[in-house]
């Protein structure tokens, strides 16, 4: 299989917006030592070539790892780079639109909402699913609370890997137990803690309690 439901366990959505003394290729490199077992590179506001410049470095740190990495909703960038995947949202290019420009090799990844869209995202060709909002955030502005039942009924619908996202942190992450989600995607818990590392190590082990069941 493509992806591996192992993978994304622990899945480290990036934002630069929390890089203060340190740059995001620190912050990634510390949250692999830690134990995320997927990097998602997300950049809302960089120019092409330096998404693409970025994306080939953190790729390569990523690589060093045997972590995959997914490009945020940039088809280009991540051919170019090499990346292991893409992330399409269900306002950007379809998961087939997507799979006709990548091939079959590299990883789509979708957000879905609903029992609806994640079997659509299926048929299209995706490879994962990403699922929320859990939680109330403020990482993202267009985002709903999702109830728990959708994120059972979704992984009971589809037969891929299933990444719960969306204001998941230390404190609540445990309460996803029961739901059938492979693992969880995070940005502040991860890139907004004092010690990336430390931080990870325990939201890794969390995590693998938490989808164990
Ligand atoms: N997609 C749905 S919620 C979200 C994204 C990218 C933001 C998650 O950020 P955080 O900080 O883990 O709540
Ligand atoms: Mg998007």
């Amino acid at each position: 299989m493509k992806c591996d439901k192992k993978q994304m366990l622990l899945y480290a959505v990036t934002d630069r917006s929390f890089c203060k003394k340190e740059s995001l290729y620190e912050q990634v490199e510390k949250a692999i030592r830690g134990g995320v077992t997927c990097v998602q590179l997300r950049e809302k506001n960089l120019p092409q070539e330096d998404f693409l410049e970025e994306a080939k470095r953190i790729g390569a740190l990523c690589r060093r790892f045997g972590v995959p990495l997914i490009i945020n909703d940039n088809v280009e960038v991540a051919i170019r780079a090499g990346a292991d995947g893409v992330h399409v949202g269900q306002d950007d290019m379809s998961a087939e639109e997507v799979r006709a420009r990548v091939g079959e090799d590299m990883i789509i990844g979708v957000s879905a909402h609903s029992v609806e869209e994640a079997k659509k995202a299926h048929r299209n060709g995706a490879d994962y699913l990403g699922v929320g909002a859990m939680f109330a955030t403020s990482t993202k502005s267009d985002t709903h609370v999702l109830p728990k039942e959708t994120l059972r009924e979704i992984c009971r619908a589809v037969p891929i890997p299933v990444v719960a996202i969306g204001g998941i942190g230390a404190s609540n992450l445990m309460e996803l137990t029961g739901c059938g989600a492979d693992g969880v995607a995070l940005v502040s818990a991860i890139f907004g803690a004092e010690d990336i590392e430390r931080e990870c190590q325990k939201l890794r082990k969390l995590s693998e309690e938490m989808v164990r069941g």
